[in-house]
């Protein structure tokens, strides 16, 4: 049998994908969106902010796979069927580009470069001492594949690491937490935030103004994670007030981010257009095509995500 998958995403090049899956099944028939052709061969889908409507027009969809990790996009769709399996990509690549941009910006963030910056701006020698990395207690909300790869690589740079998950982890090097009191913990600990955790309904504004408050004076924030987890208005009077002295922001409530945005001319805070890590293709075509021959032959597919979770 010859696999099909339709391929859905304006972000990603289609070429790129088509060649490093044919590069291991050269017969499998890739299609891409909107050209579906007969819609009844279509059994799989390879997805980033498809959109809505696609699936009902593909009646015999049995596997949808998020070309990324986060697949919030996915279940907002009113259409997805409810036994519809969904699996996401969990990508070297894509987890290398991560845990990269955590320590770029929590090194930023520690060697006080806005500050840096803004003395420069001003031909200030602001001289500033440096402080180890171990006197630096980096929180982590979230310790699956991004966090957990993230935690390791600050190990690594010497930071002090604390972390939260929804059930009890145990990472060598990382203080772990879970649970309500378990997030005050993390949150009262953290020099610097970062946030890499799905958006489901229970991370939905889950950092909002008590939060913010819980945090050390002059902590600073990196959300790498979902926008709808930050209360915007929150975050901006903690920044306002100096409480938080920078935000990192890769990820917002609307995307882009509206030109009449606080963030964007906010002088403590660094926005970056949602582009922390993408799946890359040559990586990641293994585990699609994995998947694939799981789907030929009835077998249980990989990277599923649980729909009751939300991730
Ligand atoms: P995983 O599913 O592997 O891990 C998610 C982590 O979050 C787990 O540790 C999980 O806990 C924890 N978590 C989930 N819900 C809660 C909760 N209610 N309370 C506490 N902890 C919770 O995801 P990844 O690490 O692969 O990715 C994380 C997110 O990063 C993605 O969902 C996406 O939103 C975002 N992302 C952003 C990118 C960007 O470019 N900005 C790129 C890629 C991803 P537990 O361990 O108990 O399951
Ligand atoms: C993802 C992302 O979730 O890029 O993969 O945000």
């Amino acid at each position: 049998v010859n696999p099909c998958i339709l391929f859905a995403s304006v972000y990603d090049k289609p070429d790129e994908w088509r060649d490093a899956l044919r590069a291991l099944v050269p017969s499998l028939d890739f299609r891409v969106y909107p050209d579906v052709q007969q819609a009844e061969d279509i059994e799989a889908a390879l997805v980033w902010r498809h959109p809505l409507g696609m699936v009902k027009q593909l009646p015999n969809l049995k596997l949808v796979i998020n070309l990324g990790a986060g697949v919030n996009h996915i279940f907002d769709d009113p259409d997805l069927p409810p036994d519809l399996t969904v699996a996401r990509l969990v990508d070297p690549g894509q987890t290398a580009q991560i845990s990269a941009y955590v320590a770029q910006h929590v090194l930023a963030m520690h060697r006080q470069m806005p500050e840096l910056r803004r003395a420069q701006n001003e031909s200030r020698w602001n001289y500033i001492h440096p402080m180890p990395a171990s006197e630096c207690r980096v929180g982590l909300l979230g310790l699956g594949n991004l966090g957990r790869a993230s935690a390791e690589l600050l190990g690594r740079l010497g930071f002090s690491l604390f972390g939260w998950s929804r059930t009890q982890r145990e990472l060598a090097g990382v203080s772990c937490h879970s649970g309500v009191d378990g997030l005050q913990q993390v949150l009262s600990q953290s020099d610097i935030l970062v946030c890499l955790l799905p958006l489901t309904p229970s991370t939905t504004d889950l950092l909002d103004a008590r939060a913010f408050a819980r945090m050390p004076k002059g902590a600073a924030f990196i959300n790498a994670g979902r926008g709808a987890t930050v209360v915007e208005g929150d975050l901006l009077a903690a920044l306002d007030s100096g409480h938080i002295r920078h935000a990192v922001l890769d990820v917002f409530r609307q995307e882009p981010l509206p030109a009449e945005h606080r963030f964007w001319q906010h002088p403590a805070v660094t926005v970056t257009p949602h582009n922390a890590a993408v799946a890359e293709a040559r990586s990641s075509a293994p585990q699609v095509i994995d998947n694939l021959m799981r789907l030929r032959d009835g077998r249980p597919f990989i990277n599923v995500v649980d729909r009751s979770a939300g991730y």
